[in-house]
């Protein structure tokens, strides 16, 4: 079943003009972008979007961080895009990260680590309506659809 996820490009990545890259890998594994924007989060949708890290001692570092600077917000779409896309963007800090994912590939600490991406169909709904109107995610077919998400049975 196909399935959305929703991905920023965090303000490291946005000041270090690594968005087209980033997008690159998403756009080249064949991942549908169905849905995107570019904006300046506030604090206050920071702590809404990391509610499930409230009262962890990283919970102020990173909700100050992804609000400090602008980011891009998109929505993936694709079966097991979840999945596919956590696995392009690697383990959650660039110093550990395997080489050839975009955090493994682009950082090299554990501050900043260039890319957000949800982790369960229930997180990604959520995190999708704190950024996304329905009618801002848009529904259409890729021309080479057949042949990116074919099956030869
Ligand atoms: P994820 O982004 O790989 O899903 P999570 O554990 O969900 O990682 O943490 C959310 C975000 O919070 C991370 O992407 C990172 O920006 C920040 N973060 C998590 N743990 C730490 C930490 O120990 N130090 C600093 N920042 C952290
Ligand atoms: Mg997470």
């Amino acid at each position: 079943m196909t399935e959305r996820t929703l991905i920023i490009i965090k303000p490291d990545a946005v000041q270090r003009q690594l968005m087209g890259k980033i997008l690159t890998r998403f756009e080249e594994k064949g991942l549908k972008v169905v849905a995107a924007k570019f904006m300046q989060i506030s604090q206050e949708l920071a702590r809404k979007h990391y509610a499930v890290h409230e009262g962890k001692p990283f919970f102020d570092g990173v909700v100050n961080y992804m609000s400090s600077a602008p980011v891009m917000v998109m929505v993936l779409e694709a079966e097991g895009v979840i999945a596919m896309s956590r696995k392009l963007m690697g383990e959650t800090f660039g110093n550990e990260a395997t080489p050839g994912t975009i955090r493994g590939d682009f950082g090299a600490c554990r501050g900043y680590n260039l890319v957000h991406g949800s982790d369960s169909p229930e997180n990604a709904e959520y995190e999708m309506g704190l950024y996304f109107k329905p009618e801002e995610i848009v529904d259409y077919t890729l021309a080479s659809e057949a042949w990116l998400y074919g099956s030869n049975d």
